[in-house]
């Protein structure tokens, strides 16, 4: 009988695996993974808001590395049946994008700005 003895792969370290690691453009704080990429009718949308700017906006089911902050509001919502609030990153504070509510699956879900994300780990944001 075999056994296979020695380290093999824990559960943790494939939930801390930062292979498919996005960053917050700003500090290179990790907020998402490739992994966790969704498609709402599309992945990447082109989006504009009342004050007229426009953003580039990627969907990710979760992004742990955001917090969340404002009242869920419903006004200007991009998604039907989604109220937004504001995502920063829990690092720097600085505003990434949305987190999105809603009744109907997904039940929760991050829109996140694509310029204010890098996907290259322990990118200089100098660069
Ligand atoms: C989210 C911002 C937004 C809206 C915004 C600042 C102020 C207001 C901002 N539709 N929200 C969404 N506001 C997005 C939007 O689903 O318009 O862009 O309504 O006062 O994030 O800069």
């Amino acid at each position: 009988m075999l056994q296979v003895v020695g380290e093999t792969d824990s559960e943790s370290d494939v939930e801390n695996a930062t292979d498919d690691g996005i960053y917050c453009a700003t500090c290179g704080y990790m907020v998402t993974r490739a992994r966790w990429r969704l498609s709402m009718n599309g992945h990447e949308h082109v989006l504009f808001n009342p004050a007229g700017q426009v953003f580039r906006v990627l969907c990710y089911r979760e992004a742990t590395g955001a917090v969340d902050r404002g009242v869920p509001t419903d006004e200007f919502s991009w998604f039907k049946g989604y109220l937004w609030n504001f995502a920063l990153c829990r690092r720097c504070g600085n505003h990434l994008g949305w987190r999105f509510t809603g009744d109907s699956e997904p039940a929760l879900f991050f829109g996140l700005i694509k310029g204010k994300l890098t996907f290259r780990s322990g990118a200089n944001p100098e660069d």
